[in-house]
């Protein structure tokens, strides 16, 4: 097969200095930071569906992103063909992973059968690509969203077929995913919530979303599936209310269905921010709980108030993701995926690496910084102080318990007023991280 980016050779490492928008000029993988490569950090994924299933379409206009090897078919050579496609490109950027759903691979038949069918002869061609490659499967993941069939949700259906048909579908990804050796494997309900609660029965409804966890749970135990499970949260968007609306919804949720032991979250920027919470805030939660497991990078437009997929280019942002992940100890199993879109203007094959580059770089740029400012302390210094009253005395009690309301209240009457509040030095704590960016 004749290359598709036979003017692309392999993105290098060019350092700061250099002016070559097809290199890197902080993305350095085999870089050491806090003792371990960049690579091994950042484990950076392009996706499937948007990469080589994007076309560039919206409500207002056709696609105009029209790829020269693909020839518009719905066929399974097709689907093979961009599949080698997709190696190419990952390999020549330098992405040591890939994720994909179900449907982006491989087209959708007119019986379950027939779809396992094209997934598995799509699935004969990544595995091959992935050994000639060494480019790993970092999630797998179905697509129970863009058949009309589930127009009501697929776990969170009103009708019990969808619902088999559902569980069918990520039985076989499951396998799939297996088989490909995924590391990972993502649930993102996208219409597992509701429109409208007057024909909703949320108590149900929920209940059958926790069944069909356990479900996945008790079959990739069956089939020796030992990839971890993650759970993308997102709050709106196709649905008006997602059950699995921001990261203390899910903890939640998994919680009360005793399903916390099986998973982790997959957090996505532009779905934080549509919940109304920084990227930064859905980290920290998921991280102090145990459950920070992997994150789909992108941003969104603060004018815009959907789902954008636009690629990350802020520092400020990168730098608090990365920040973030290295105080909670990383990602591993999961990484750094992009979950991005270029935009339908931009529409030339190459825009596809500029885009990679870019928030290859942006990350590799806010991992670099995290790592200086942690290694100075300053702030862990600062944050220390603030909390200091607890190191001793009646804050130490408080914090192991050996206080109550009746302890306290002595302590306070006989003092008679709280000790003087310190500065919060937000603006301080602002100018400093400007130091390091
Ligand atoms: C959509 C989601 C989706 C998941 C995978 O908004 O981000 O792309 O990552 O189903
Ligand atoms: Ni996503
Ligand atoms: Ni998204």
């Amino acid at each position: 097969m004749p290359q598709a980016f036979p003017e692309i050779q392999k993105i290098k490492y060019e350092g700061p200095q250099s002016k070559n928008p097809l290199a890197f000029r902080w993305y350095n993988e085999n870089e050491t930071v806090e003792g371990k490569s960049m690579k091994e950090h950042l484990r950076f994924a392009v996706v499937y569906w948007h990469t080589f299933r994007g076309t560039g379409s919206d409500p207002f206009g056709a696609a105009t992103m029209v790829r020269p090897w693909d020839d518009g078919s719905n066929s399974v050579e097709n689907a093979q063909r961009r599949a080698r496609v997709a190696f190419e490109f990952c390999e020549k950027l330098g992405a040591p992973f890939y994720a994909f759903h179900d449907r982006d691979v491989a087209p959708e038949g007119s019986t379950l059968a027939e779809s396992n069918k094209n997934l598995d002869a799509v699935v004969r061609v990544l595995k091959e690509e992935q050994q000639r490659t060494g480019i790993k499967l970092l999630w797998g993941t179905a697509n129970l969203f863009s058949n009309p069939r589930f127009m009501h949700g697929a776990a969170t259906t009103c009708n019990a077929d969808v619902f088999a048909f559902a569980a069918a579908q990520v039985k076989k990804c499951l396998e799939v995913t297996k088989e490909l050796g995924g590391v990972n494997y993502v649930f993102w309900g996208g219409r597992e919530g509701y429109q409208n609660l007057l024909n909703t029965n949320m108590k149900r409804e929920l209940d059958h979303l926790a069944r069909f966890f356990h479900m996945a749970v008790a079959y990739a135990k069956e089939i020796g599936f030992s990839g971890q499970f993650l759970i993308e949260p997102k709050p709106k968007e196709p649905t008006k209310h997602q059950y699995d609306s921001d990261a203390a919804a899910c903890l939640n949720f998994l919680r009360a269905y005793e399903l916390l032991p099986y998973f982790k979250l997959n957090i996505e920027t532009n779905h934080a921010t549509l919940a109304g919470h920084t990227m930064q805030h859905e980290l920290e939660y998921a991280g102090m709980q145990g459950a920070l497991g992997s994150i789909d990078a992108n941003t969104g437009d603060l004018l815009l108030g959907w789902d954008t997929d636009q690629f990350p280019t802020n520092i400020y942002l990168t730098t608090e993701i990365m920040w973030t992940i290295l105080k909670w100890g990383g990602l591993a199993p999961g990484g750094v995926n992009f979950d991005a879109k270029v935009r339908r203007e931009s529409f030339e094959p190459i825009d596809l690496f500029h885009a990679h580059i870019g928030g290859m770089d942006a990350f590799a740029r806010g991992l670099k910084i995290a790592a200086t400012i942690r290694a100075e302390g300053e702030f862990d210094r600062l944050l220390k102080q603030r909390y200091s009253s607890f190191d001793g005395g009646i804050g130490a009690d408080i914090e192991s318990g050996k206080a109550d309301f009746k302890k306290l209240e002595a302590y306070i009457l006989a003092k008679g007023e709280a000790a003087p509040n310190q500065s919060g030095r937000q603006e301080m704590l602002e100018h400093l991280l400007n130091r390091y960016i």
